[in-house]
């Protein structure tokens, strides 16, 4: 998100300087792992489908600009029972939005996909232009259109911390200090250290994948098997088909429900880790089980209700922040990048972001009201 509003400000002709804690890319927060998935029946809330249209758009502009191929279409599929949240909402916002989908039992998606092992009653939406992303080459082209549009982004270089000035800003870093008339606050799992209105409201937690090599290789093909969000008995998963490295990747949302700092945070993967994700594959992705390929960690920052958080700073208008996405915003980066551009510069954004607002989640003071 941090990497596109650089693009969008510095192509709108903004003198733009990115700040990176780590490499360009790098695997320490959540924007690695090779694939991301993109949807657009979206289950969470159907006011994020205007959102994705446009975030598409976007991610087509920038991969032709890059010559990447950033995006890879494959369908998706939302399962679960059929008065499930997953299911019920993606065909909800489906039938809002007027989004080509087809809704098919377990037994029929299994017939078509054989990857797939649902229980047969189970119903599935399938909707045509869901696929992934490739995350680390997102944010590189990113951040190469940005530099060409005379951005100045700097690397390893990691934010202490920011005060606001009379117009404007001076952010320290562990190199130096700037000054600059905008901010704007993109740090995933450590918003809520840079921004004490975020503190206790984006809380960062471990989250592990899977990348098993599949029995059948030919079931978990690109071509062959749609990206899904799956409600099933043991959780709510999330899976890919075998792209780029060895192995059918998948997850947990809210793998085991731990809360981290990021600075601490487990980055080894364990024994019961590999055994809660090889249970869920073993019993609906039996051919996709083969030996573990990986195991990796990352993070989900999640706000009370799992929705964003875009927004200006209550106090200081000069500066704005977005990203405490709940484990579900990568594909939204290239939208979201754009709106934070369109907050750095006026304020506003003609995109409707109210579902995102701080105020929503703010607590009643807790002061003590002071003695009579
Ligand atoms: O949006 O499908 C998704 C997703 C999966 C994991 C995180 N987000």
């Amino acid at each position: 998100m941090g990497s596109a509003a650089c693009y969008y400000l510095a192509r709108r002709g903004r003198r733009v300087l990115g700040l990176e804690r780590f490499g360009i890319p790098h695997s320490m927060g959540s924007s690695h792992g090779h694939t991301r998935i993109i949807r657009l029946a979206y289950y969470e809330h159907p006011s994020y489908v205007l959102l994705l249209k446009r975030a598409y758009e976007l991610w087509r502009e920038i991969q032709l600009t890059s010559g990447e191929r950033l995006l890879h279409i494959t369908g998706s599929v939302d399962a679960g029972p059929e008065d499930s949240w997953v299911f019920k909402g993606s065909w909800e916002s489906c039938k809002l939005h007027d989004l080509p989908h087809e809704v098919v039992t377990g037994a029929e998606l299994h017939r078509r996909h054989p990857g797939y092992r649902l229980p047969p009653t189970h119903l599935a939406l399938v909707q045509p232009e869901g696929g992934f992303l490739t995350p680390e080459k997102c944010i590189v082209s990113y951040v190469t259109g940005a530099q060409a549009h005379g951005a100045e982004i700097h690397a390893r270089e990691r934010v202490l911390e920011w005060e606001p000035l009379e117009g404007g800003v001076r952010v320290r870093t562990d190199r130096g200090a700037y000054e600059a008339e905008k901010l704007i606050v993109t740090a995933g799992a450590w918003d809520g250290e840079l921004l004490d209105v975020l503190d206790g409201l984006a809380v960062p937690e471990r989250q592990v994948l899977a990348w098993l090599q599949p029995t059948r290789p030919e079931r978990f093909r690109p071509g062959d098997f749609p990206v899904f969000n799956l409600l099933v008995d043991e959780g709510r998963f999330y899976g890919f088909p075998v792209f780029g490295v060895p192995g059918f990747k998948f997850g947990k949302y809210h793998h085991l429900e731990e809360v981290v700092d990021p600075e601490t945070l487990d980055r080894e993967t364990h024994d019961y880790d590999e055994r809660l994700l090889r249970d869920f594959a073993e019993r609906y992705f039996p051919d996709g089980c083969g030996p573990t390929m990986d195991l990796q960690t990352c993070m989900f920052t999640n706000t009370p209700d799992n929705h964003f958080v875009i927004d200006l700073h209550p106090d200081y208008e000069q500066v704005s922040f977005a990203s405490p996405c709940s484990g579900h915003g990568y594909k939204f980066a290239s939208v979201i990048g754009e709106i934070m551009a369109d907050l750095a510069e006026t304020g506003m954004t003609r995109h409707d972001i109210s579902l995102f607002g701080l105020d929503r989640l703010r607590r009643p003071s807790r002061r003590r009201p002071s003695p009579a």
